[in-house]
């Protein structure tokens, strides 16, 4: 089934802001630790393109005790039927999502969860109009997918499990959709079956963090310092709105993962 927009047509998103145990977040490669103020305030011109975008925001407040909790999108899945509660697959991030789960309760979602066997990250996970991919990678597994195919088959939607490349975090770090058929991807990414369905923009090479970016209703949300990419993005008559993410980068993280967007 087709839901038109509903990977892009959001009215509001939830954030958390960072807190001071930010600077013990996990990485992959070791590129400096972030630094706490210049994080909050990126963070506070991200919130700020959302809401320009045309989103309500909640900015919910720092779990000191979980360093990587500013990336709440790992947390949950939010669709128009409900929001699932996910389970992170790395030990310092499992009980993260509980945190997710009681606000979400507060806005009087409906709640799903996928369990206490499988895991599954936010990142793995890209809603298309027509589908749901999930990446299984080493944050998510078949037993957390599985859980999580039962959720979303129950709503009607068409469930994959596809693969994230080696050495990438998260399935969504190599791309995003930018409308119903358009799909902005890694090279690497862009021979992958699963999107034969889809037209594909190629991240130009050197730019690949560009990938992880968002489209909010009208708006691309593009990591600054980019510039190849936001040139290909504009040419393609899409507005682009670049924001700073240079403190997120060096956790491994992107644009997608700082919100839950619905
Ligand atoms: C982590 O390793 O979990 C965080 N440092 C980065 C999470 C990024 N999340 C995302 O791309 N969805």
């Amino acid at each position: 089934m087709q839901r038109e927009g509903i990977s892009y047509r959001f009215s509001e998103a939830v954030v958390r802001r960072p807190g001071r145990s930010v600077v013990n977040g996990l990485c992959t490669v070791e590129r400096g630790r972030p630094d706490v103020g210049l994080f909050l305030a990126e963070h506070h011109t991200y919130v700020n393109a959302l809401e320009q975008a045309g989103l309500k925001v909640t900015v919910l407040p720092a779990l000191e005790a979980f360093p990587d909790s500013v990336f709440i999108e790992d947390t949950a899945l939010c669709l128009p039927e409900g929001t699932v509660i996910l389970r992170p697959g790395t030990p310092s991030r499992t009980d993260e999502a509980q945190a997710t789960a009681t606000t979400f309760c507060s806005l009087e979602h409906e709640i799903q969860d996928i369990g206490t066997r499988g895991y599954v990250d936010g990142g793995d996970i890209l809603v298309t109009d027509s589908e749901i991919l999930v990446g299984l990678s080493h944050r998510t597994d078949r037993t957390g997918y599985n859980a999580l195919k039962v959720i979303l088959n129950n709503w009607d939607y068409k469930v994959r499990a596809v693969h994230t490349p080696e050495n990438v975090l998260h399935f969504k770090s190599n791309c995003c959709v930018l409308d119903s058929e358009t799909v902005l991807v890694t090279s690497r990414l862009s021979g992958a079956e699963c999107f034969t369905p889809y037209r594909l923009l190629i991240v130009p090479t050197g730019e690949e963090a560009a990938a992880n970016s968002i489209r909010v209703n009208d708006t691309v949300l593009l990591s600054a310092g980019y510039p190849a990419t936001a040139d290909l993005i504009t040419h393609k008559n899409y507005q682009v709105e670049l924001v700073p993410t240079s403190q997120a980068a060096l956790l491994d993280g992107g644009l997608s993962c700082l919100s839950l967007r619905f």
